[in-house]
């Protein structure tokens, strides 16, 4: 059975969600904010390293990411149920949207949330959180790439299309400097044809 690690108002409420809409069981394990920053606490963490609301675990797989795991729900079910059928026109504006929620949208909208919060400790949570996700994500990031060399495993995907831009930026703010695997990957993927050819575009 699913089991969702949840935090009050967060975007766990979207898998629970899913979950009820679809009828499919499911387990939940509350998790409390830390009273001054209202991030998540160091339990979340011992689930999954990007320690946030919503993880799930099913099984073997522990999953991270709110729209990876309405898409890893969406797959556990035959029917159509809650995504248009495949190459259907509404199935590209499903795609569209599923992405724009937190690849666009969530940038913007939680930015003015955290600058509307007031100073605790003197620092502000924007900067508290910008702080700590820096932290967490390229963490994460350098140690999966550790492992293996590619995002999903040990062959080239479109998810190492989509993560290699945001990882020059990074580099070249200088947020890498001690990220060894991070860099490595880079210089390796950036070797290329396809990419080269990009380059070559400007
Ligand atoms: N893009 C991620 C964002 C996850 C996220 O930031 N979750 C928030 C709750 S809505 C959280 O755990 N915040 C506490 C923290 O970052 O420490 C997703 O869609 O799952």
């Amino acid at each position: 059975m699913i089991t969702i690690h949840h935090l009050k108002k967060s975007r766990s409420k979207r898998v629970i969600w899913l979950l009820e809409e679809l009828g499919i069981p499911y387990n939940i394990i509350n998790h409390q904010r830390d009273p001054i920053s209202n991030l998540a606490p160091k339990s979340l963490a011992l689930i999954h390293p990007l320690a946030k609301a919503p993880i799930i675990v099913d099984g073997k797989i522990t999953l991270c990411e709110s729209g990876a795991i309405m898409e890893y729900i969406l797959n556990k079910t035959t029917s159509n149920q809650l995504r248009p059928a495949i190459n259907s026109a509404e199935y590209y504006q499903y795609l569209e949207w599923l992405h724009f929620a937190e690849g666009s949208l969530a940038l913007p909208v939680i930015s003015t949330l955290l600058m509307q919060m007031k100073k605790r400790d003197g620092t502000s949570p924007l900067d508290r959180y910008i702080a700590k996700e820096i932290s967490v994500d390229f963490s994460y990031i350098d140690q999966t790439l550790s492992k293996q060399s590619y995002f999903a495993g040990n062959t080239f995907t479109a998810a190492d299309i989509m993560m290699t831009i945001m990882l020059e930026i990074a580099n070249s703010l200088k947020l890498l400097n001690d990220k060894t695997n991070i860099k490595n990957y880079l210089t390796n993927i950036q070797k290329r044809k396809a990419y080269q050819l990009v380059v070559s575009h400007g």
